[in-house]
């Protein structure tokens, strides 16, 4: 052969090479919506999965994270209709800020559904989280595995909450979701909707007092710092996270680069949920050294919350689903 000959087959021969890549027309970046940053368990989450990606794909495909909700101006509960059509690529989204889009989410925020760790994962890992994916899906949003966010517990700047009388009268930050609004008015207090980035400037002036959120997030964000000395471990419910996908940028992958990205967002969930559950004992010590007073309830004060919050089931379930509730409170009771 030839030197030309040489140099035409090598050329055909990388072009053969180049040509699945090619076919597949990425972009050369893709953006991927959170509402918290590094170093907050969801922020990590995001990098893991942005690195997983990187490294499986030899650097082909790069996804950029968007912190803060920042794509849709802060406001978290925009992210997934901008997710939808097509503002955001992917987004790790919380099932509460989802909620208004997509009902069968608030099945989480359902208070004292979930005791434990063991039935978050009887819900995500079983036959709800499958319909729950399912309910993602018909939206127009493509789901490719579950994270955590965490049980979020409650916290105020006036005094230790055991009973849901000692709730009466606070003005407690909540996000934009309905449900939290009845599950707090059913206990008394005033519950104020508003963004994560509202949030501490009003827990700071006192426009409320008091707000629930992971440890980690307590930890991190340091709500210490604004007041909010009393801190109550009802573990009420958990957000569980969602990695997902716009679905024409799904659509536009081919088949084994979309195989990629959903391992790499799986593993990065899996590594995300068990990091951030082994965290909480070194997060409660470290809340208790910021001088915040920590309260833990028996089994007959966290009843006394249960029943004070009995009604938002009735009037959640139908919005929800009979069946899916059921089939969360069986999947639940044989975890
Ligand atoms: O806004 C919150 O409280 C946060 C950060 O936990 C969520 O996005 C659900």
């Amino acid at each position: 052969m030839g030197f030309r000959s040489l140099a035409v087959a090598a050329t055909a021969a990388v072009m053969l090479l180049a040509a699945p890549f090619a076919g597949a027309q990425l972009k050369d970046e893709y953006t991927v919506s959170t509402v918290l940053p590094t170093p907050f368990p969801w922020g990590e989450a995001a990098e893991r999965w942005a690195e997983l990606v990187a490294e499986r794909s030899d650097g082909r495909i790069n996804l950029k994270i968007y912190p803060n909700a920042e794509l849709v101006a802060g406001n978290q509960t925009r992210e997934f209709p901008a997710l939808r059509s097509g503002v955001i690529d992917f987004a790790i989204g919380s099932t509460i800020n989802w909620s208004p889009q997509v009902p069968e989410l608030n099945l989480f925020s359902l208070p004292f559904l979930m005791p434990d760790y063991a039935a978050i994962d009887a819900l995500t890992q079983g036959e709800a989280g499958e319909r729950i994916f399912e309910a993602v899906r018909g939206k127009g949003v493509v789901p490719l595995a579950w994270g955590e966010n965490g049980f979020r517990e409650l916290s105020n700047s006036s005094h230790v909450i055991r009973t849901p009388a000692d709730l009466e009268g606070l003005k407690i930050r909540v996000v934009g979701s309905p449900l939290f609004e009845d599950t707090f008015t059913a206990l008394g207090a005033n519950p104020t909707q508003m963004s994560w980035a509202d949030a501490k400037p009003a827990l700071s002036t006192g426009a409320v007092d008091g707000q629930e959120n992971p440890l980690s997030v307590f930890q991190i964000a340091n709500i210490h710092e604004v007041g909010q000395k009393y801190l109550t471990r009802w573990h009420y419910m958990a957000d569980p996270l969602i990695f997902a996908a716009n679905r024409n940028i799904w659509q536009s992958f081919s088949e084994a680069d979309r195989e990629l990205i959903r391992q790499a967002a799986i593993d990065a969930g899996e590594w995300e949920i068990e990091r951030s559950r082994a965290q909480v004992p070194e997060r409660l010590e470290a809340i208790r050294e910021q001088g915040v007073t920590i309260t833990e309830l028996s089994d007959e004060e966290l009843a006394a919350f249960r029943e004070a919050t009995a009604e938002v089931y009735e009037e959640w379930t139908p919005r929800i689903g009979e069946a899916l509730v059921e089939l969360a409170r069986e999947a639940i009771a044989e975890r």
